[in-house]
Formats: C-alpha cells, sequence, structure tokens
C-alpha cells in the first residue's frame, strides 16, 4: 500500500520538529492520522484519515461533542484536582506534600484526559484547551523521574518499582500516557508530552523484553501506546517491546505472583486463543494492541488469531447493545451465551477497548462486519455510559434495572449517573472517544473513499493522485438518508464506498437519479470520475425490527429487543402509562409499531410506541408454582401501550426501572 498524500488542514506547529520526528520521517504518512495510525508500510487494508480531513459537522454526534467539550473536560479537569490525580504528580514532583490519594492508577485518568484535550484541540482549537493541556503537562513532567521512569503512586509509596505488575498498573499508565502524547503531537504541533513519553518507552525499552527482564503488566494497553509511539517517532524498539508483551502472555509470567491467569489475559498465547475471556476491558485493549502490532508487523498469523476471537465475542459474548464483559465479579467475560441482562457488568471502558479493537480489525482487512460491530458498541453500549448533558457517567451498563433496585456499592447503576467514580476509569476514557470520533468516520485506500460511520460530516481523503473532498449530510441515526455531495476531486477515477449495515435490507443507493438495491452487510461501491457537485445518496430503512436472541442466551429467552437503525431501545419507567410498572410489562409481538421523532424529549430522539399487556402481578408468598403440562397459555393481562426510547438516553430523567428485553405478551 502507497503512503497517502497529505490531505486536509493539519493545525500548525508550534514548535520545531525534533530528533524523533526525524526519525519517523521515513516511514510514518506524511500527514499522522488520528487515534490508531498505521504506517505506511502496515500491512492494513484501509488507511485512516488525518486529525481534521473528517469532521461531524452537525446533528447527533456533533451534540454528544459539544457537550463533551464544553461540560465534560472542562469539568473533568476540576475532577482530576478535586480527586487529587494532579496532587499526587505534584507529591511525586516534590512540589506537594501528603500521601497518594485513589487507586494506584490515577495517572492513566490524567493521561485520558490529556488525550481528550488534544483530540479536541485537534477538531477546533481553543487557547484555553491548549493551555490547559501545557498545565497539565507541566505537572506532568515535573514527576518524571531522571531515567524516565514515571508512576506518581509508586513513586510517593516508595515500595519500589514494578514489584507487583500485575495489579501495579505501570505500564498501563504508560500506555495512555503515550497515546495522550501521541494525541498531542498530532494536534497541536506540542511535544512536551512527547518527550516525557520517549524517555518513558526509551526506559521501558531498557528494562523489559526478551534479553532484559521477564515481565509483562496486568493490565494491557501500554501495547496500544507503544505501537502509536513507534508510529510517531519511528523508534523500532517501540513496536519490538509491543510485540514482546503482546508475545509474553499466556506462558505462566504471572503464575510467579500467584494470581489466576484467566482475569489478565495471560491463560493462552495471544496467537493460540479462540475467544476473550478474563477481565473484559483488559482483553479488548490486549486484542486491540496485538491487532496494531500484527498490521506493522505483517504478521497474518496473528491477525488470523484475532479475527476468530473477535469472531467468537460477536457470536457468543457481545450483548446486543455492544456491550461487552457479563460478569461483576472480576470485571470479566462470562462463558458463551452467559449475558444475563440485569446483573450485566458491561463496562464502559470495555465498550470503548471493543470500538478501539473493531477499528483496528476494519483497517486490517476492510471487513464491513467490524464497522458494524463498532456502530452497535458505540450508538448503544458505549453512549449509554455518558449522561446527554456529557459530565454524569455510568461505569456499569445493565439492559435491565428492577424496581426498588438498591445501590449496594459505588459502582451501582442503582445511584443514577454520577459525576465521577473513586476508579474513575470510564469518565476520561468516554472524553477521549468523544473527542476523536471523528477519526472513525471514514478511510481511504489505494482505489478511493470509505465511508464506515454516518453522521453530518465534511471528509477529506487522498485519492487518484489529488484530494477528494465530500460533504456528508444526514439525519442520522434518526433518519436513513445518507446525501453524499463531492465538493472537490481529481480528475481520475476513483471508488466512493459507503457501508450498508448488516440490518439494513432493503437499502438503496441513488446516483445520477437512478435508484439501484444495494446489499446490506457490504459496501455499495460507485467508481466513476468525479466532479464537484455530484451527488450520491444512500437511502437506509428505518423499519423498526424486533429482535431475539439465541435460545442459548437462557436469560432472556421469550424476550425481544427493540431496534431501529443502530440504535437498541429501552422501555424506561417515566414514558409508561400510570399504574404500569415496567418490570411487569409484555409487548405483543403482532401489534403495529410506530415512530415518532420528539425534538422535546431527551435532546431530541425518536421513539417506538409498540402494543403490550401488563399482567397484575400480586406478592406472593413463594415465586414458584407447579410446572403445567398442557401448552404454555399467556396470562391474561390488561392491555398497555408500550413506549421505548433509545437505551443510551435512559436514566437522564432520574433512575428508574428499566429494560432492553422485554418479555413477550404470547408466551407464558
Ligand atoms: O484497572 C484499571 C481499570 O479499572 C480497568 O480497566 C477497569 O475495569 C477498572 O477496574
Ligand atoms: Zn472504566
Amino acid at each position: 500500500m502507497s503512503a497517502p498524500t497529505s490531505a486536509g488542514a493539519a493545525p500548525e506547529r508550534v514548535q520545531e520538529p525534533s530528533r524523533a520526528a526525524d526519525e519517523a520521517a521515513h516511514e510514518r504518512t506524511e500527514l499522522p492520522a488520528g487515534p490508531a495510525a498505521p504506517t505506511a508500510r502496515a500491512a492494513t487494508r484501509l488507511r485512516p484519515v488525518p486529525p481534521g480531513a473528517a469532521r461531524v459537522t452537525g446533528g447527533f454526534w456533533a451534540d454528544r461533542q459539544r457537550a463533551n467539550r464544553e461540560t465534560a473536560i472542562p469539568s473533568g479537569q476540576e475532577r482530576l484536582e478535586s480527586a487529587g490525580n494532579l496532587d499526587n504528580l505534584r507529591i511525586a514532583a516534590g512540589t506537594a506534600t501528603g500521601e497518594a490519594r485513589g487507586p494506584i492508577f490515577m495517572d492513566s485518568d490524567v493521561y485520558k484526559w490529556l488525550e481528550a484535550a488534544a483530540w479536541e484541540y485537534g477538531r477546533q482549537p481553543s487557547e484555553e484547551l491548549l493551555e490547559a493541556q501545557r498545565a497539565v503537562t507541566e505537572i506532568v513532567a515535573a514527576a518524571q523521574q531522571p531515567d524516565g521512569y514515571l508512576d506518581s503512586v509508586v513513586q510517593i509509596e516508595g515500595k519500589g518499582r514494578y514489584r507487583d505488575l500485575p495489579w501495579s498498573h505501570e505500564h498501563y499508565c504508560a500506555g495512555h500516557l503515550f497515546q495522550a502524547a501521541v494525541a498531542q503531537v498530532r494536534c497541536t504541533g506540542d511535544r512536551g508530552l512527547l518527550e516525557v513519553a520517549i524517555r518513558l518507552g526509551d526506559h521501558l525499552v531498557e528494562t523489559f523484553g526478551e534479553d532484559r527482564r521477564h515481565d509483562v503488566d496486568g493490565h494491557p494497553v501500554a501495547e496500544m501506546g507503544l505501537v502509536e509511539l513507534y508510529r510517531e517517532t519511528g523508534n523500532r524498539s517501540y513496536l519490538e517491546l509491543a510485540r514482546y508483551f503482546v508475545e509474553a502472555r499466556g506462558h505462566g509470567l504471572m503464575d510467579s505472583y500467584g494470581k489466576e491467569p484467566t482475569y489478565f489475559s495471560d491463560r493462552v498465547p495471544v496467537r493460540e486463543q479462540t475467544t476473550v475471556e478474563g477481565h473484559a476491558v483488559r482483553a479488548v485493549y490486549l486484542a486491540a494492541g496485538a491487532a496494531d502490532v500484527a498490521v506493522e508487523l505483517e504478521d497474518a498469523e496473528l491477525l488470523e488469531a484475532l479475527t476468530r476471537q473477535f469472531a467468537h465475542m460477536l457470536a457468543t459474548k457481545t450483548y446486543v447493545t455492544g456491550g461487552l464483559g457479563a460478569r461483576w465479579d472480576w470485571e470479566a467475560f462470562g462463558d458463551p451465551y452467559e449475558l444475563p441482562a440485569d446483573r450485566a457488568y458491561a463496562e464502559t471502558c470495555a465498550a470503548i477497548g471493543g470500538v478501539q479493537w473493531a477499528w483496528r480489525m476494519l483497517l486490517a482487512t476492510g471487513d464491513p462486519v467490524y464497522a458494524d460491530a463498532g456502530e452497535r458498541m458505540l450508538h448503544n453500549g458505549f453512549l449509554a455510559g455518558v449522561s446527554l448533558g456529557g459530565a454524569e457517567y455510568f461505569y456499569v451498563n445493565p439492559l435491565q434495572h428492577r424496581d426498588g433496585a438498591h445501590p449496594d456499592e459505588n459502582r451501582s447503576p442503582a445511584h443514577g449517573r454520577r459525576g465521577w467514580f473513586d476508579c474513575a476509569c470510564c469518565p476520561p476514557n468516554i472524553m477521549r472517544m468523544l473527542s476523536s470520533l471523528d477519526g472513525y468516520l471514514a478511510t481511504s485506500d489505494d482505489d478511493g473513499v470509505q465511508l464506515h460511520l454516518y453522521a453530518s460530516s465534511e471528509v477529506t481523503a487522498a485519492v487518484g493522485g489529488g484530494a477528494a473532498r465530500l460533504s456528508v449530510e444526514t439525519d442520522y441515526p434518526w433518519d436513513g438518508r445518507v446525501r453524499v455531495q463531492v465538493q472537490e476531486s481529481p480528475e481520475a477515477e476513483w471508488t466512493l464506498s459507503l457501508r450498508v449495515p448488516g440490518w439494513a435490507e432493503g437499502a438503496t443507493l441513488t446516483v445520477d437519479g437512478e435508484q439501484q438495491a444495494v446489499t446490506a452487510g457490504a459496501y455499495a461501491t460507485v467508481r466513476r470520475v468525479w466532479s464537484a457537485g455530484d451527488v450520491v445518496e444512500l437511502v437506509l430503512p428505518m423499519t423498526v425490527r424486533l429482535t431475539e436472541a439465541d435460545e442459548r442466551v437462557d436469560a432472556v429467552r421469550g424476550c425481544v429487543a427493540i431496534e431501529r437503525g443502530p440504535v437498541v431501545y429501552a422501555v424506561e419507567q417515566a414514558d409508561q402509562p400510570d399504574g404500569v410498572l415496567v418490570d411487569d410489562l409484555r409487548l405483543d409481538v403482532s401489534a403495529p409499531l410506530e415512530t415518532e421523532h420528539r425534538p422535546d424529549l431527551l435532546a431530541g430522539v425518536t421513539v417506538v410506541r409498540a402494543g403490550g399487556r401488563s399482567p397484575a402481578h400480586t406478592a406472593q408468598p413463594w415465586p414458584y408454582r407447579p410446572a403445567t403440562t398442557a401448552a404454555a397459555q399467556p396470562q391474561p393481562a390488561e392491555e398497555a401501550p408500550v413506549t421505548a426510547v433509545p437505551y443510551f438516553a435512559w436514566a437522564n430523567r432520574g433512575i428508574g426501572p428499566m429494560r432492553v428485553w422485554i418479555p413477550r405478551a404470547d408466551r407464558a
């Protein structure tokens, strides 16, 4: 694959490029891309577009990004101050005194926030955002030790470095620092954090590896970060270390710590693994990092192993919302088809890691199944993690919330959305996801431009020896019409590819006024010489779908979920008639399904109305009864119209009963 030419405007570099940038020049793309930017020689089918070259301009995601920029990122900085993350770094630097506060990985929240601020600056430069990043970067840099080591909590506690790597998160924090530094230099041109990252990266390279200390962090993410640092600097030793960390797992390294290896994704070597298991965030971060290593090292066997694992995750361990991780116990994936709705863990960070892995697999293979999976995760499992206002969060994302649920611990959704958590991994992770979202809209290859995620947007990509500039207008996901207009094009032929999601049976594409049917679960392609003003229109049918689960998902047998486009719906107490409790509702699957767009509701959503029934449940001394041997008869029940709202929007009107999977009225 040849190197892309520059396209789109990069923010002006504010400092001189240094040694590292020179080293990188030999193989890095001309203009660096957003998150996960493979080098020109990586074995990827598709290339991401540079920051600024794809930009959400309005609509659904613009609203989320605005809240992220105006509310979440500023309040996030305050939280880093009040929760003690920044003080930990100051204490480590010797500019403040006190004890370390918070979990051992407190620094990682600072780095995620810095990453979010950087991508956000890339979207829309502002002096305030730049100053905030510089101030926090200075605090980080001051805490770094002369040999490059950096971890404020370990430094403050003074018990020694790398004494308990399965739990200490020292590499985990480093990985987030690397990604933040790369985002900062790509979007602002500032090298402050990159210099810190290079010193820490060099320290890790000198300390760990095949001919050095054999050890690996209990929480992956350093792999992704190191590959990104390699991509930015051209220093191959970072890539080699990432490869080492990927390969080191599954060989008993962590056994010496007496811990259960499954939790750490350490039971089976990555290239032999067939599924995802253990702690969900760890598992998907590792897989995403392994995908980065696989494409940079052209390691087809490793990519094949990841393909297998992703397929098994989708087939047996993914919630309909795209949520990942069925168990509260160890925040882990469950066994195949173990997907309880009420006890779902589905940590917001796991959905983010899922999107990152899906994106890397999409770049590597060009297979739309990954774009479909990423879209499902983004619109549902991920987005449910943040309030419409932008600064209140869910850590855990169940698919059912019962009447009378008791908030028995900090992360419990029964508290309602919370402004921060003792373990605050999710909020700044959400911030960086939303501020980097533009980078997931489109890609290019030698043949043309591919649109994967639909939003009103502007996309510029290198094609046919020049730059193609497209504008996309749509009210997706509420409306299925996606209008793409060519604003500028080179004179050569190139192919425009539009993803037709797997659910979009009956989609059509109109080119030059001629409508044609297109295949769901594939890319609709048009190859021609394009001129400014050319328009194509994709129409995705936004029919309401009732979905049932494989019966091996025992927890939701006899239930249906409501979906429309990429959005999964939920019934929430606030929308039901007086006297009808969500816990009791049943859905009449033969009744008509209607939709109404409600600009006044939940910042503007399309609601679904369905027929339903509400059996009168009375308190029973014993909730079991003799099984009937006759054909099961539905319980007699009052008719009760059902109103469903997008799952992502639940709990924005207080916390109350909610369910995604609704029992069918025609079953006992
Ligand atoms: O260990 C760091 C983060 O804290 C994990 O990714 C989350 O699951 C939470 O346990
Ligand atoms: Zn989290």
